[in-house]
């Protein structure tokens, strides 16, 4: 199964290049929207997922000032474009409503002339959020398959230019879903060639098909975690990605008790030394993220174990060479 390399043309990453505010610590006030805070910044080092409580019958969503801020679009929530700037880009098209039907994944498409940057947005029912890069090719054209969640989706499209910033709202629904427990997602930059998502259930080890959630076990097919022969408490691997940027996403409902672990993978030489991402995990009412910071091709980024029920997270910056056993992944026993 060959892992192709797909590139878009969008060379800068995260707020840097827009020339926007991209110092997370000075979060603007709304509404100021041109005013970007930047969702990707690495090495802010604030909402340090470790210091997540870890009292063992705390499963209710922790206070609003504790989770982290990725919203790229504060406090615009009407369905439909809202510019802010001039010399806007051009948005087809404006979907202000989209029904999505049984799915977990949904392929936004359309147009943005003029933009230089693009972000999404997806905040779930259930205060559920991810976020990551748009690519934009050639005109502004794009497409990227992004994780909705289950019922109704509050879906933001930021496409920026050097003086002006649009968002499109679009409300996304759902149907004949779950609103699983576990939600891991990745996103990287440009550098990164085909990162790879990892959920590795409780004894498990990295690319064993049986206990590892990976794109060899859990994209056209399911391991059976949980209880045997019980298909709905089995992983999946529901969006898949291999060039820049991503994302992918892992979701899970009705864990088995124990630790999980999340890792990620550099799989292609082709990637950058410096690619920088991060994992976005939505577990059970909490947000978490973790940075993940050059991140080597053949080299294994521990990010987080995961105590279910507890539902807690133990934010790691583990890092793993295996470039020295490396066949189709990483063939060290991990974690
Ligand atoms: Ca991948
Ligand atoms: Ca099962
Ligand atoms: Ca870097």
């Amino acid at each position: 199964m060959a892992h192709r390399i797909h590139t878009l043309a969008l060379s800068c990453w995260a707020g840097a290049c827009l020339g926007l505010a991209c110092d997370v610590e000075e979060t603007p006030a709304p509404p100021a929207p041109v005013e970007i805070p930047d969702p990707q910044g690495w090495d802010d080092g604030e909402d340090d997922p470790a210091e997540e409580p870890d009292a063992p019958d705390d499963t209710d969503p922790p206070p609003p000032d504790d989770r982290p801020d990725i919203d790229p679009a504060p406090g615009i929530e009407e369905p439909g474009l809202h510019d802010e700037g001039t010399g806007c880009p051009t948005v087809t098209p404006a979907d202000e409503h989209i029904d999505a039907g049984a799915v977990t994944a949904y392929q936004l498409s359309g147009s943005a002339s003029g933009a230089s940057a693009a972000q999404f947005y997806v905040r779930g029912r259930n205060q559920e959020e991810i976020v990551g890069t748009i690519p934009l090719g050639a005109g502004g054209d794009y497409a990227v398959t992004v994780p909705v969640f289950c019922g109704d989706n509050i879906v933001k499209r930021v496409f920026t230019n050097a003086s002006c910033a649009v968002t499109l709202v679009t409300e996304l629904v759902t149907t004949e879903c779950i609103d699983a427990d576990l939600r891991v997602t990745t996103v990287w930059d440009a550098g990164g060639a085909d990162w790879e998502l990892h959920l590795v259930k409780p004894g498990g080890s990295i690319n064993d098909n049986a206990t590892d959630c990976t794109w060899t076990s859990c994209v056209s097919v399911r391991p059976d975690w949980g209880v045997a022969g019980d298909a709905t408490d089995d992983p999946k691997k529901d969006v898949d990605w291999l060039g820049s940027y991503g994302p992918e996403n892992i979701v899970l409902d009705g864990l088995e008790p124990g630790v999980y672990t999340v890792l990620v993978e550099h799989w292609s030489s082709a990637g950058s030394a410096d690619s920088d991402g991060r994992v976005i995990i939505n577990l059970a009412g909490k947000l978490i993220v973790i940075d993940i910071e050059d991140l080597a091709p053949h080299q294994v980024w521990t990010a987080a174990r995961i105590t279910w029920p507890e539902a807690t997270v133990e934010a790691l910056a583990d890092v793993h060479d295996c470039s020295s056993n490396w066949s189709g992944g990483c063939r060290d026993a991990l974690p």
